[in-house]
């Protein structure tokens, strides 16, 4: 939007106007967190104000929205005293802390009614003060030693939710607003993903970040990074008068155009104060910025005054902090914890620490990926972090302390528990135990998964009765099972001898199987129901899908060099081999898949059947059977490479699918009177 020279008087007034209506924005924007346009309409805005600061340069003040950024890199940061000290605050760790602090101001104050409070959340960030002179922001300094900080003016400038000009005109003249700098969670990610990707240095946590970005020198770097203030208090005050209440100052704060914490509540009496930390702490991880407390004040400035201060900390206001999250400790050894699934995962065992509000002696280090990542050794001095009820993490090692007899931490070739084979997918992150059947790890998981309907199909033998057989030592493999007695399972919880009788003969009945439900129920990784049902048409036979080599698993059907690199390592286990002979010693058999008999038709033959819904005249598996008969491959679910979906009642998601992809649905109807004619 170009335009060509106007009268000085003119250029002014639309300068006045823009500035006005982007300050506007910027306040809505950030303070009020409610915007009324777009962030391209407000680029326009402020590109035209550019534009015609730039063709009057006399117009420029160091208010305009335009001059947040701009100055030449400082050598080093002046010294700022503080006309009024900047205090800091007492601590309390505990209840009985917050009640010996309201009792001394009760005792002080002469007064044994309740006090009333103003409690608000406790940033994690860092202390500036700011001053106003007629409204503008002339300096910014930080905390320091409470006597002497930094003047960082050029880089408060910079945050986007201070006002260079407060809005409104019945400030004092001279107003000193204190507060706190923070960088909120979500930038403070943002930010570390950034530096991630261009492997830079990321900061350890958001009051570091936001630390660094204050103690820039050069304001253009502090300008990119996104920081933010509450302010929780005045300072100087001049030519002019601010409410008597804390609560009502911070208000007016607000009426000027600067951000105050809306979780700000005044409440009366120390037990009002301590629900209002339980809230806190409740909704403290929920929260777009950390806090580390909660930071209840004496409301009435009258009521401060009397109170005074001990030191450099006010007798009025006092900390309550939550427990810390972060603790330092050492790392004693890293062992390999093996899952129900087979997967290995590195476990820190620690010194324990108090950390998070428990005592921490094991944290998870989820991979080995993680454990590069954080450059551990054995003897480190680690920073353990436990937020909420999450699992403790370590975060990262202190390089400095490390000690010189530091350990490297080494992956085992084999399972810690069973001592098989360890495997790693390519692109995963975990390794896992190939000792899927023997494992004891995992055993409870692979006994529920052979006896499941879909495999041997064991009628009455429910999860929590493995449980119970897998913990009382009585069922080690699979194939313990099948020699449980009636008595062993009538000493089970809630296992009558009518009940243990029934799963005997249950057991018994499920020794006769089918080859593929055999192969399925083994548990072998990503080898579901159709790959064991190709593995069975290609090889016909046990010993031949055993003696296959992952190259030739892969003229199988659907099996790609994962699988088939999957099913290699599993029948390469001895102890796995070992499991699989005692099963067919304790009687569990299959005939031999019947070769098609020649010339027998299979008029589906090179077709992918679905079977959905329930059916009337045949059970699911019946119908799978006939199909395979048939000469069809059965697959769970529907995709383009689907032939025909039998589709019974209640079909659901795979009939819509079906229809989406315009593959041909049977009825139950339809698929018998095909049977009729098939002859089968
Ligand atoms: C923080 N850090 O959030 C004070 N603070 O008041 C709050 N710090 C404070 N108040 C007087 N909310 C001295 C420090």
């Amino acid at each position: 939007m170009t335009q060509t020279s106007m009268f000085p008087q003119d250029a002014e007034q639309e300068i006045q106007s823009l500035r006005d209506q982007i300050n506007d924005h910027n306040h809505r924007y950030y303070v009020q967190d409610d915007p009324e346009i777009t962030d391209s309409a407000y680029d326009r805005l402020m590109n035209r104000l550019k534009e015609l600061e730039t063709e009057h340069p006399d117009q420029i003040t160091a208010e305009s929205p335009t001059q947040r950024v701009g100055a030449a890199p400082l050598s080093a940061f002046g010294q700022i005293r503080h006309e009024l000290p900047m205090l800091s605050l007492d601590n309390a760790f505990n209840e009985d802390d917050l009640n010996d602090f309201d009792r001394r101001v009760r005792d002080r104050l002469g007064n044994a009614e309740s006090v009333e409070y103003a409690c608000e959340p406790k940033l994690d960030g860092i202390a500036v003060s700011l001053l106003y002179e007629n409204g503008r922001l002339v300096r910014g300094a930080t905390r320091g030693d409470g006597s002497t900080g930094e003047d960082i003016t050029m880089n408060v400038r910079t945050i986007p939710s201070i006002p260079l000009q407060l809005v409104g005109s019945d400030w004092p003249e001279r107003l000193e607003v204190r507060g706190e700098i923070f960088m909120p969670r979500a930038g403070f990610e943002k930010l570390n993903q950034r530096a991630k990707a261009r492997d830079e240095k990321v900061f350890v946590n958001p009051r570091n970040a936001a630390a660094g970005s204050l103690r820039q020198l050069d304001s253009r770097v502090t300008a990119k990074r996104p920081l933010d203030m509450y302010c929780y208090s005045g300072g100087i005050v001049e030519g002019g008068s601010l409410p008597t209440k804390h609560a009502d100052i911070l208000e007016r704060f607000k009426d000027w155009g600067l951000r105050v914490n809306p979780e700000l509540r005044v409440v009366q009496g120390a037990k009002a104060c301590a629900d209002y930390f339980a809230r806190m702490s409740e909704k403290r991880d929920g929260l777009p910025y950390e806090i580390d407390g909660i930071v209840y004040k004496v409301n009435e400035l009258a009521l401060q005054e009397r109170l005074g201060f001990v030191a450099r900390a006010p007798r009025w206001a006092i900390a309550h902090k939550f427990p810390a999250q972060e603790e330092m400790t050492i790392l004693k050894d890293v062992e390999f914890q093996v899952g129900r699934t087979g997967a290995i995962t590195p476990v820190a065992r620690l010194q324990p620490v108090f950390v998070g509000g428990v005592t921490v002696s094991n944290a998870t280090l989820h991979n080995m990926d993680e454990v590069a990542r954080l450059g551990l050794k054995i003897g480190d001095t680690v920073v353990v972090h436990r937020a909420g009820d999450v699992i403790p993490k370590v975060v990262r090692a202190v390089e400095s302390k490390r000690p010189d007899d530091a350990r490297d931490i080494e992956f085992p070739d084999t399972c810690p528990v069973c001592d098989s084979e360890v495997e790693r997918d390519e692109g995963e992150a975990a390794f896992r135990c190939t000792g899927g059947l023997f494992c004891s790890a995992q055993r409870k998981e692979a006994i529920k998964h052979f006896s499941a309907r879909k495999a041997l199909d064991v009628d009455g033998l429910g999860d929590k009765l493995v449980d119970q057989f897998v913990e009382k030592g009585l069922v080690k493999t699979v194939a313990d099972l099948f020699k449980l007695t009636v008595e062993q399972i009538s000493g089970m919880e809630r296992m009558g001898k009518k009940s243990a009788t029934n799963l005997v003969n249950a057991l018994e009945v499920s020794k006769k199987t089918t080859l593929a439900r055999f192969i399925y129920g083994l548990g072998i990784r990503e080898v579901g129901e159709a790959t064991a049902q190709s593995l069975v048409s290609h090889y016909k036979e046990l010993d031949a899908i055993k003696a296959a080599t992952t190259e030739q698993l892969q003229e199988v059907d659907d099996v790609g060099p994962i699988v088939a690199s999957h099913i290699e390592k599993f029948f390469r286990q001895e102890h796995n081999l070992e499991v699989i002979d005692e099963l067919l010693t304790v009687g569990i058999h299959w005939e031999q898949e019947a070769e098609p008999e020649e010339g027998a038709e299979q008029p589906l033959e090179g077709e992918v059947w679905v079977l959905t819904g329930s059916l009337q005249s045949m059970t699911r598996d019946e119908g799978k059977a006939i199909l395979q008969q048939l000469g069809a491959k059965v697959t769970g679910s529907v995709s383009a490479k689907t032939t025909a979906l039998l589709a019974g009642e209640k079909a659901g998601s795979k009939l819509t699918k079906a229809q989406n992809l315009g593959v041909r649905v049977v009825t139950e109807d339809d698929f018998n009177e095909l049977r009729a004619e098939w002859g089968i």
